[in-house]
This record gives structure tokens, C-alpha cells and sequence, in this order.
């Protein structure tokens, strides 16, 4: 075998390896073993120094002229090797630009309408002057009961209705507030009359099954002023149902009642149609009760610093959950509380779709 074919057919087999690199990473490496500094052409290269100078003549020209070859090919297919990668990348990350967009969480995410109702509710009352204010979940025994009236063995004050906590240092215990009545005597101690406040929030009774839940949501109102009456009482309940409805006019009647904050104390029912499948406002011949309300008992006003011969006071409250259940016919109250997503999907509200008195309240 000549020197020439020998040449020829490590050309042959170096192409072949170049040929057979399907990446910049195999391609490299048929580099360093030809070209390298141990490669097989930089070895032969190196021997060139040890030959006659005939057979330098003649091999010189024949090895460099592999060397050049070589290194044109590596470089050739180095760059078929990147341009096919950067085509693929370009493939792959290619972006549609005519895809509709994705909708983001304004107008993918639902208002729950226990909040679209306590919303429209605070609208109702802010618009006739009403302030809102929140207190603490967690209560002492004196805020949720004591300063409210109930005599100590009242059955409210049993552990079988209240969550308590276990008592502390003191032997106080603690609790869940059972009604949102303790932020109404935190108001009355903190702020002189007059007063008119709602309190929209959570509470809690030991209590489960088909239309009770242990946590539910309450709307208190307070009204304390020098001359503050019944007639005064039906007519905010009146004016704020009928806006909730969004009726002409709610008709209520007051039944007598009894609750340990209140004296009097009545219950409300409104005037509605119960003859179709959803309960209509403001028309009918039934009366649904729908909430409580009284004047305010003197022994809470004294309690709270306030004297009952100056001050008098009216108060109500009305739970959320049945409210929103009555106004957008929804009929398991422990949906509410499952966050199930195909529901919030279909009772829900658009965040956006702020109830204002001016705008609507649900439209
Ligand atoms: C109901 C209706 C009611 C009140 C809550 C109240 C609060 C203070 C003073 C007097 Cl600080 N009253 N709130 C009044 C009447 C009814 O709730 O059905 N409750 C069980």
C-alpha cells in the first residue's frame, strides 16, 4: 500500500466520522482526535521530521494538504450542526401570536357571593350614612356575653353551643364569638353618639347538619342617638330591604320576640310570593321571617358608660348566608363553604362588578 492510499483512506474514515457527528459535542471530540494534539494527522505530522528529505518532499505536501482538508470539513459541518440547532430551537419556541390571549385571574376569578352580598350591603348603608366596623373573631366571655346582657346559666353560655378555648392563668376562657354584637359594645365604648353602624362578619356555634353551619356570616346594625325609636328602626330595615331586593318597597311585619339585648325585641318578616320556584320581594301573600331586631336593653347602655336616660338605641341582626341564598336562589347552604370551583363558577361574581347604589348592585 502506498503512502497516498494510506493518506486517502484515513481521509475516508475521518470524513466518514465527521459525516456521522450528529452533534457539536461528537463532533468535537472526531476533532481532538485527528487534529488534537496526540490526533492521528498531528501524529503523522510530527514524523515528518524524522523522514529523508525525499520522502519529506513528497509526504509534506500530502499531509498538510489532510490536515487542510480535514480541518474544512470539521469547520463545514460544524456550522450545518448549529444552524440545524438553531432552527430547531426557533421551531420549537415559534410563538402564534394570532392565539387568543389567556384570561387572567380579573377575568378568571369569581367574587364568592357571600362577599357580593355583604358588598351590596355595606353600599345600602354607607349611602344612608351607616360607618362599617370589624372586630376579633376571638372573644372573652364578657364582650360576647356578659356586656350583652346574658344572665350567667343562660344555655348560650354552655359549652354545647360555644366554642371556647381552654381557660388560661386566670381561668378566663376565651371563645368564638357567637354573634357580632361584642364589636357593637366595642364601638359604644370607644366612640360617643351618634351612632350608626353595621358590622358584617363571621361567627361561629356548635352547630352542623343540612342548614346549619358551624361558621356563618352576621350583619349588625346599631343605631344610638338622644331621640333614636321604633319608627326610625322600621324604616332603615324597610328602605335597606327593599334596596337589597332591589324592590319598590318591602313590606315588614314585626312579631313579638324575646332576645336578652333587646327590650323589646321583635322578629321581621317580609312580604313575598312563595308560589313559583324562586321566593319573589315585595309582592305576595306569605311573609318570610328574615331577620331580628329590638331597642336596645338599658342595661347595655349603662354597661357601656352610657347613660339610658339620654341615650336610647335600636339594633338588628340578619344572617348573610340565608340572605344571599334567598336573593340568588342558591339552595345548600354548605355549597357556600365546599370551594368547589364549578361552583364559584357558576354563583359567583365578576371582581370587577362592584355593587354601587348608582351602577346596580348585581347587575
Ligand atoms: C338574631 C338577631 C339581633 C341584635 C341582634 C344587638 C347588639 C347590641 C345591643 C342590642 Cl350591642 N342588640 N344586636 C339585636 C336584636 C337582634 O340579632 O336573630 N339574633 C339571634
Amino acid at each position: 500500500m502506498t503512502d497516498q492510499s494510506r493518506i486517502e483512506d484515513l481521509r475516508t474514515a475521518i470524513s466518514a466520522e465527521i459525516a456521522a457527528a450528529t452533534d457539536l459535542a461528537a463532533l468535537d471530540q472526531v476533532r481532538v482526535a485527528a487534529l488534537g494534539k496526540k490526533g492521528s494527522i498531528t501524529m503523522l505530522l510530527a514524523g515528518l521530521g524524522q523522514m529523508s528529505p525525499d520522502d519529506r518532499k513528497v509526504m509534506g505536501p500530502l499531509l498538510n494538504g489532510l490536515k487542510n482538508s480535514i480541518s474544512a470539513e470539521i469547520d463545514a459541518r460544524n456550522t450545518a450542526l448549529r444552524d440545524a440547532a438553531l432552527a430547531a430551537r426557533l421551531a420549537s419556541e415559534k410563538v402564534d401570536v394570532t392565539l387568543p390571549l389567556r384570561k387572567g385571574p380579573v377575568a378568571r376569578g369569581r367574587i364568592h357571593p357571600i362577599s357580593q352580598v355583604t358588598d351590596e350591603i355595606t353600599a345600602i348603608f354607607s349611602d344612608m350614612g351607616f360607618s362599617i366596623a370589624e372586630g376579633p373573631d376571638i372573644e372573652t366571655d364578657y364582650y360576647n356575653f356578659t356586656a350583652l346582657n346574658f344572665p350567667e346559666g343562660h344555655p348560650a353560655r354552655e359549652t354545647h353551643d360555644t366554642f371556647f378555648f381552654p381557660p388560661d392563668e386566670n381561668g378566663e376562657r376565651r371563645l368564638l364569638r357567637t354573634h357580632t354584637s361584642p364589636v357593637q359594645i366595642h364601638t359604644m365604648e370607644s366612640q360617643r353618639p351618634p351612632i350608626r353602624t353595621i358590622i358584617p362578619g363571621r361567627v361561629y356555634r356548635c352547630d352542623s347538619d343540612q342548614t346549619h353551619t358551624p361558621m356563618f356570616h352576621q350583619l349588625e346594625g346599631l343605631v344610638i342617638d338622644t331621640s333614636s325609636h321604633i319608627g326610625q328602626l322600621r324604616w332603615v330595615l324597610e328602605q335597606s330591604l327593599a334596596a337589597f331586593f332591589e324592590v319598590e318597597h318591602a313590606e315588614i311585619r314585626f312579631r313579638p320576640h324575646f332576645f336578652p339585648f333587646t327590650e323589646p325585641s321583635m322578629e321581621v318578616d317580609v312580604r313575598c310570593d312563595r308560589s313559583g320556584e324562586i321566593v319573589k320581594f315585595g309582592e305576595g301573600s306569605d311573609w318570610l321571617e328574615i331577620l331580628g331586631c329590638g331597642m336596645v336593653h338599658p342595661n347595655i347602655l349603662r354597661m357601656a358608660g352610657l347613660d339610658p336616660d339620654v341615650y336610647q338605641g335600636f339594633a338588628w341582626g340578619i344572617g348573610l348566608d340565608r340572605l344571599a341564598m334567598l336573593k340568588y336562589g342558591m339552595n345548600d347552604l354548605r355549597a357556600f363553604f365546599d370551594a368547589d370551583r364549578r361552583w364559584l363558577d357558576h354563583y359567583g361574581f365578576r371582581p370587577l362588578d362592584l355593587p354601587t347604589l348608582f351602577g346596580g348592585l348585581s347587575s
